[in-house]
């Protein structure tokens, strides 16, 4: 992956809420292109894996129970700039604090079940969207 792309997920929050839609919208509305997108359910294992860097936290039973309860939509998303752009589309990770008219701050209803994800580096982008993702499967 070049690192005009980044990696989301609609977190299962967003998906039992129906908000694929509104989400997908304001995410191509804001000038990211879908490169690859699949409807998927995380394992305990690949939520653990994911999340690894939280395992000392105390909200990190928690973050995988949440993240393993129904199924999410992954996506590889492009533009340039697109890891920090996203970062700012998506909003802070409590939605109380994410700024009006982000991702965050419209779906989201809680720090722990903020609606989104996105990666925080090129080198994770890479790393969670090959996870997810065959070269083939990327457009
Ligand atoms: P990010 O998703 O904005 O990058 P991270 O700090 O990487 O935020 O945390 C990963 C995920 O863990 C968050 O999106 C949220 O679902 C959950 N999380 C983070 N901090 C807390 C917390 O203090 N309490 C409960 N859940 C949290
Ligand atoms: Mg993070």
């Amino acid at each position: 992956m070049t690192n005009n792309r980044t990696f989301t997920m609609l977190k299962p929050d967003a998906v039992e809420k129906g908000n694929i839609g509104s989400i997908l919208e304001k995410i191509t509305a804001s000038g990211f292109r879908i490169v690859a997108m699949k409807l998927t359910q995380l394992t305990v294992a690949d939520a653990q894996s994911f999340y690894a860097i939280h395992k000392n936290r105390p909200f990190f039973p928690d973050l995988v129970t949440y993240m393993t309860r129904g199924p999410i939509v992954a996506a590889i998303l492009e533009k340039d700039n697109a890891v920090e752009d996203f970062r700012t589309l998506i909003g802070a990770t409590n939605p109380s604090e994410a700024a009006e008219g982000t991702i965050r701050n419209m779906f989201a209803d809680s720090i722990s079940e903020n609606a989104v994800h996105g990666s925080d580096s090129d080198e994770n982008a890479k790393i969670e969207g090959s996870f997810h993702f065959s070269e083939r499967e990327m457009f």
